[in-house]
């Protein structure tokens, strides 16, 4: 079994520390390196074999991704960053991160007794859900890498345009090596670059390990060729100072050129299999290469473990150097990629071993590593037990010296931004909501309220199309410099200007959705990031929300606050056929908890749930806006609006009969199709109502809240439940949509009531509206018929 962690491995190797770092510095370092990883580990040992367990489930945690990250997390968190710095730490460190916290008094002990219980410590750094000092939730490995670009990007935006204070920080990303597969790491990469990314650093677990297997050799070649070809600072940690020192004694360039050409596997089988596994190893490959049987000869087996994986990532001086450098370098704004060589479970008795990513210590192994570790029974939580430093200086130097921990917190907060009345918009007699939103933001664009100040589009690659044309051309283009519009300056006629400068307040990003959902989340994070509040604006095409899904989802998870306008949506784009055509995307509206979805049929209802939206956006308890909007033409009713019901999801358009035995109920761009059906039907069942729905998804939240509160005692009834009451007990339904007919269906279980869903449930083709509509059963013939139907049901 290999030894425990080389404590001293800097110091063995007799290297001077830094010239800005003395000997005290290190020692403590070194200390709180060792007790990151004792309560790291035992955070997890104690959550899964000592915490009883109700369910028979495994607990979990990574003792061997942890083990990892310890120095690398030591170096910064204790040493290298400071307090404007913002870290988005690789998930399955979270216990090392929790462990740091406590160490820096931010973090309690009962929390780190109840990991991955409920209140305790979270599995994967949450910034929701955790109450220490976590900037960027992780999880779905991939995106809080991503997010730290745009999250810079979003830092020169409210600097540049004078709406922050805040001392300039560095975003940074602690990668785990396969976290590099995910595509999107790659298409934030390129935005980057396209955006002049500054202050960003990614630093990789390169311990060549994932959760499977061990990865590809030599995957670093690729991965540094992606960085530097975008203009990265690439910087390769690979060895620490017991290895540079060996590789300068007899027959050390051999060993050099052994460990370099080492496939992965070999030399993570050797981490695991320890020292005499080594000697046996090199005796075989290098026993009469001139030197190394001298080198193999003054090294016992445990310090041949201990050189062997003395890789850089590992070694505080070599991490401390590296950093500092980078930090202090000449281009220390460029971005920069650090390729930290580790070795996964360093440390501990699975270290190396290709099967290790849940590996979990058993009870003997922990006793054995305690003991190593020097820890009493009953010690195990004691922040400084088992140190051989002086702990009352030790904890001088936490409380005093540590930069990161100089100010009280780092969680900032912004004001609120005042939003009017009413959002100003003049109405046409035909109008699609797509329309309707272009110039909502054109009637705000033109003003100078606080509001459009604040107000940040962004849009991948589909800004013309989805009408955010004008308020463009009047904000303008956001870049950190000043960008001409050439074909403006050749006077070649063209509706939009595309010129940038800081002042802009539009970010043009590439197609990749992934990339706009992380833009948004980093900007619905601007008041919490950098003490700013931002109110982004961002549109796509509504089945490209499917592309982003995931990353739709970590924003809000996050509790980033953002309006994200999706048109054209639905099978209403007709001639633009299946590819295009959105089904599901109500039901996402839906599902996604810190959302409010509307799909409003009008523009008077579009500028009061905007108006809504924009101060939704700021509240404590609000969340962020989904608009799924439409390129199709409506009459417009000239009227006076109820907002209120508008916000609440839904409102009677043709108040029914109260014994009326039918109503139509309508979500979206069908309205022609309803109301000619609602016209005819009148005939024969005189006072159907038509009900309108802008909100399948509020109606729904406002429904189960109102369960809730009477199952608490309390005497509230839901809006749907008010508006359903207008129809009698055995009333029929026929629900309408654009999309998945669950998303109205529901309507029916509310009451009680008997429904005809009708929607769509299958792709469908180019057509024009009147074929497609008489295809897929939406047209006024087959509401008809539907409700024919149900009312004999
Ligand atoms: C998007 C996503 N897919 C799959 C997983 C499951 N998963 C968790 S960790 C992991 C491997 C991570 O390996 P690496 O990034 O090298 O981290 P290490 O544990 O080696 O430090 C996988 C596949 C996940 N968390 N997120
Ligand atoms: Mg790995």
């Amino acid at each position: 079994m290999p030894d425990i962690r080389p404590a001293a491995s800097g110091a063995a190797s007799g290297a001077a520390p830094g010239a800005d770092r003395d000997d005290r510095r290190l020692a403590h370092l070194r200390a709180l390196e060792k007790k990151a990883l004792w309560l790291s580990t035992w955070m997890i040992h104690n959550a899964n074999h000592l915490r009883p367990s109700r369910d028979g489930l495994k607990v979990g945690g990574h003792q061997a991704s942890s083990a990892s990250m310890v120095s690398l997390m030591t170096a910064l968190f204790f040493d290298v960053l400071r307090p404007q710095d913002r870290v988005a730490v690789k998930p399955h460190a979270s216990p090392v991160f929790h462990a740091i916290q406590y160490l820096m008094g931010r973090q309690t002990r009962e929390k780190m007794e109840r990991f991955r219980a409920f209140g305790g410590a979270q599995s994967y750094p949450s910034r929701t859900k955790d109450t220490d000092d976590v900037d960027f939730s992780t999880g779905s490995v991939g995106l809080g890498v991503a997010v730290t670009a745009f999250a810079s990007m979003v830092q020169d935006y409210v600097r540049l345009k004078g709406l922050t204070d805040q001392p300039e920080g560095r975003m940074i990303a602690l990668v785990g090596d396969a976290e590099m597969d995910e595509g999107n790491v790659f298409e934030a990469m390129l935005e980057g670059w396209k955006h002049d990314l500054r202050n960003a650093w990614w630093i990789i677990d390169y311990n060549r390990q994932s959760l499977d297997s061990v990865v590809s050799d030599k995957l670093w070649e690729p991965i540094t060729g992606m960085f530097r070809s975008l203009d990265w600072n690439v910087v390769i940690m690979k060895y620490g100072r017991l290895l540079e020192a060996a590789f300068r004694e007899p027959g050390g360039e051999a060993l050099r050129h052994w460990i370099d050409t080492c496939p992965n596997q070999l030399y993570a089988a050797l981490c695991f299999k320890g020292g005499a596994a080594w000697r046996e190893a090199l005796i075989r490959d290098l026993g009469t290469t001139s030197g190394v049987r001298g080198l193999l000869d003054s090294h016992d087996d445990v310090m041949l473990a201990r050189l062997m994986t003395n890789l850089a990532g590992h070694d505080l001086p070599t991490i401390l150097d590296n950093f500092h450098a980078a930090a202090n370098g000449p281009d220390a704004e460029r971005p920069a990629c650090f390729v930290a060589y580790t070795v996964k479970g360093m440390g501990l008795p699975f270290q190396g071993h290709k099967d290790n990513h849940s590996g979990l210590m058993n009870l003997d192994q922990m006793a054995a590593f305690k003991a190593q570790c020097g820890i009493q029974d009953g010690q195990e939580w004691e922040p400084f037990a088992g140190l051989d430093v002086d702990v009352e200086d030790l904890k001088r130097f936490l409380a005093e010296e540590v930069p990161f921990t100089a100010t009280p917190s780092r969680r900032l907060s912004a004001g609120f931004v005042p939003v009017p009345e009413r959002l100003d918009v003049s109405i046409t007699e035909r109008m699609s909501t797509q329309e309707g939103f272009g110039k909502v933001l054109a009637e705000l664009a033109k003003g100078d309220t606080v509001l459009a100040s604040r107000i940040v589009t962004t849009s991948p690659d589909v800004t013309v199309s989805t009408n955010l044309g004008a308020w463009v051309n009047r904000r303008g283009l956001f870049d950190r410099h000043e960008r001409h519009d050439i074909f403006k300056e050749q006077k070649v006629v063209s509706a939009q200007r595309w010129q940038g400068d800081p002042q802009g307040q539009h970010i043009e990003l590439g197609i990749a959705e992934h990339n706009l959902f992380l833009m948004l989340a980093a900007l619905g994070l601007s008041h919490d990031l950098f003490g700013t509040r931002l109110l982004p604006v961002g549109t796509l095409y509504d089945p490209f929300v499917m592309r982003g899904l995931d990353a739709f989802n970590y924003a809000l998870y996050q509790d980033s606050r953002f309006m994200l306008v999706a048109t054209p949506s639905g099978v209403t784009l007709a001639p633009e056929g299946g590819a295009h055509q959105s089904i599901a995307t109500p039901l996402i509206g839906m599902g996604l908890p810190k959302l409010s979805s509307f799909e409003p049929a009008y523009v008077d209802e579009l500028a009061s749930i905007m108006r809504w939206g924009f101060e939704h956006m700021q509240k404590p308890d609000g969340g962020s806006l989904y608009l799924r909007l439409s390129t199709r033409s409506l009459e417009q009713p000239s009227r006076t609006l109820d907002a209120d019901a508008v916000i609440d999801g839904g409102y009677w358009r043709h108040q029914p009969a109260p014994d009326a035995d039918l109503s139509l109920i309508y979500m979206g761009a069908l309205v022609p199709e309803v109301l000619a059906a609602h016209a005819q039907l009148l005939d024969d069942v005189p006072g159907a109502g038509l009900l309108a729905i802008t909100s399948a998804d509020r109606l729904h939240q406002g429904w189960m809240a109102a369960r809730r509160a009477r199952q608490a005692g309390e005497a509230v009834v839901a809006p749907v439940e008010r508006l359903l009451s207008a129809l009698s007990p055995t009333a029929r339904l026929v629900t309408i949509t654009d999309g998945h007919p669950s998303a109205l269906s529901w309507l029916g279980g509310v009451r009680g009531h008997k429904v005809a869903a009708l929607g769509v449930e299958t792709f469908g083709q180019s057509a024009d509206l009147p074929d497609l509509y008489a295809d897929l059963r939406l047209d006024a013939e087959a509401i008809i018929d539907a409700a024919a139907r149900v009312l004999l049901e």
